[in-house]
């Protein structure tokens, strides 16, 4: 064991000192090239600091300089020089991936802060925000309004990652997947280019970025829908864990009888080492009107709670009640099955994998061990049409995700955890197969899928029109240079 640290070490310095030389060519070039409205950071800088850090600090790195673009011409800037520089780099929204090396570097950090706009069009009915922004800032922008968009269920996530991986909402049940209802997003291609992207004028490259993440270019902002937004009722309940046969009932009821689409629910079994030595369950409420009506949550509201905060709130201050459970010292992996439907045998495998990798991982620093077990309708794809967007690559079934989330303090413990979400997310598919669903080509989605996840699982057959697409707009390949799902 210790022989092999020695060697791996030898082997980081060994390729790590060339690299940096050349990527800090690469730094001063850019700093010499863009406008003053942006800037490259070095190590020290508070500027730099705030640039690599990630939501989970399993997913930061230390990368040879910063850079902080403030027109989408000095992005086009900055990817030509990295091109012709061949040096690697990573782009950040929120930071707030799960996968190590897919928005940090130890070349160049390009961070998208400065794009922080969010303008509401009346007229056009639509919202555009930039893709430095988290989705605190844009429900926040928008709540004068009464509007909103279909965003993500955390405040403090990037909109950058969720845009452009899929996303999905609090809305979803009723208005479909962000990618469904984005109109037009501005990219700055590898050639430097910057352009308006829409259905009407680049089809394939419309398509291949809704839910291709970095392949094709650097997003700079986002054209979405808007829709009317009043108050909504929700939060959040924690249960203890004597009570999982009552919850399970609940959740089965829920799935078979709820269809109303204003109703949305995540029930997440979790060890979490702050509040108890055994799992307890949160579940996540929410209702898209200011009371929800007799019959949808009745049962777990009978259940006795531990903790309780459930209330008529404004749509910012639900996302804002979401617990997040990490800050960015810690280490934390995602990973994900997809299934048709959720039955109580599946509910009690869900149970039992977070007892029996609690106790199996409670030597390993764990101090949170999830499963985010999410509800949709099966109507959840059918907001847009078949092939619109590159995720999800089939429409032809609707899907309920199950997000493994393991959070740990120590780095040495790493390879175990992710290991073991492996080892868990294949044995609940396993489950969910021998209880008869066809799920062997159910899509992972990339936002919650474990570094390592092959692309055909996440991108199907969608892959040979984005392969086309990404030859015509980079054919040199630039967004190789970058990590993340690579097609
Ligand atoms: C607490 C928490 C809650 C979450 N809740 C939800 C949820 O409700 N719904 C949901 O769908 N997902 C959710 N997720 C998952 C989320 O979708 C991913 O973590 C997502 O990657 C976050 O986006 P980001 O901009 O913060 O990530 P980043 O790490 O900054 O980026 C993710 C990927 O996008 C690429 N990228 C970033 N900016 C750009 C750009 N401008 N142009 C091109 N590529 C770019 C990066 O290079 C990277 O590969 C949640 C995650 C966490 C940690
Ligand atoms: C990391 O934590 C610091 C301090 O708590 C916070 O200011 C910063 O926004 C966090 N960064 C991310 C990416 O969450
Ligand atoms: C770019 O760098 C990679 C290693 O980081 C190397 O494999 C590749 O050959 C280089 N390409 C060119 C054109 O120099
Ligand atoms: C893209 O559209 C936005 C919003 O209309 C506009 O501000 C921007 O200048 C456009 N970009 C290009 C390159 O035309
Ligand atoms: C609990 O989970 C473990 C790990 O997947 C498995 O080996 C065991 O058979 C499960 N027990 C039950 C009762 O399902
Ligand atoms: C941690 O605990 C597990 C199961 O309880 C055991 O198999 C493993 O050997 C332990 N590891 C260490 C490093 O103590
Ligand atoms: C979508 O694309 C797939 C192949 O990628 C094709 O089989 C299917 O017919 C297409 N569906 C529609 C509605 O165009
Ligand atoms: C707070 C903390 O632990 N920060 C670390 C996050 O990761 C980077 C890169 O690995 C370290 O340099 C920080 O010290």
């Amino acid at each position: 064991m210790r022989g092999l640290i020695v060697f791996s070490l030898f082997t980081v310095l060994a390729i790590a000192k060339p690299a940096n030389a050349s990527a800090t060519n690469a730094c001063n070039m850019i700093a010499n090239a863009v406008s003053s409205a942006s800037d490259v950071y070095w190590p020290g800088s508070i500027q730099y600091t705030n640039d690599v850090s990630h939501w989970a600090n399993s997913s930061s790195a230390v990368s040879t300089c910063s850079v902080e673009p403030g027109t989408a011409e000095d992005i086009g800037v900055t990817l030509q020089i990295l091109g012709s520089t061949n040096t690697s780099f990573a782009v950040k929204g929120g930071g707030h991936t799960t996968n190590a090396g897919f928005s940090s570097t130890a070349g160049v950090q390009i961070a998208m802060s400065r794009f922080s706009d969010v303008v509401y069009d009346g007229a056009t009915q639509t919202v555009s925000y930039g893709m430095g922004l988290t989705w605190n800032d844009v429900y926040s922008a928008l709540e004068p309004y009464s509007v909103n968009v279909v965003g993500g269920r955390v405040s403090d996530v990037g909109v950058a990652g969720v845009s452009l991986g899929g996303g999905y909402s609090w809305l979803t049940n009723q208005y479909g997947l962000v990618v469904d209802n984005i109109v037009g997003f501005e990219i700055v291609l590898p050639n430097g280019q910057v352009t308006n992207v829409t259905e009407a004028n680049d089809p394939d490259l419309f398509f291949s970025v809704k839910g291709g993440y970095n392949n094709f270019g650097i997003v700079t902002q986002v054209t979405t829908r808007a829709y009317p937004q009043g108050q909504v009722w929700g939060g959040i309940v924690v249960i203890g864990g004597d009570q999982w046969d009552t919850i399970n009932a609940a959740t089965t009821k829920f799935q078979a009888e709820v269809t109303d689409p204003k109703a949305a629910l995540q029930v997440i079994p979790a060890y979490d080492a702050a509040l108890s030595e055994t799992p307890v369950a949160f579940v996540l409420m929410f209702y898209d009107g200011p009371s929800t009506p007799a019959g949808i949550f009745d049962d777990y509201l009978a259940i006795p709670a531990l903790n309780t905060d459930l209330s008529t709130r404004s749509f910012l201050s639900l996302v804002q009640s979401s617990p997040t459970h990490s800050t960015n010292s810690t280490r934390v992996v995602f990973n994900t099955a997809s299934v048709t439907t959720i039955t109580t045998g599946l509910l009690d495998a869900i149970v039992n994998e977070t007892q029996f990798w609690s106790q199996e991982l409670s030597n390993q620093s764990a101090t949170f061990i999830s499963y985010v077990i999410e509800f949709y309708l099966p109507s959840l794809y059918q907001h847009a049409a078949a092939n619109t967007s590159a995720y999800p690559p089939t429409r032809a079934q609707g899907l309920l995700l199950l997000e493994l989330y393991y959070a740990w303090d120590l780095p040495g413990a790493d390879a175990i955890m992710q290991a073991a979400t492996v080892q868990s997310a294949a044995h609940l598919k396993a489950v969910a197969t021998s209880e008869g669903q066809d799920i062997s080509d159910a899509p992972l989605y990339g936002n919650y899928a474990i570094a390592g996840t092959p692309v055909e699982q996440i991108f199907g057959d969608s892959l040979p029109r984005m392969r086309a697409t990404k030859e015509r707009v980079d054919p040199q390949n630039i967004m190789g240079l970058t990590g993340g799902w690579k097609i």
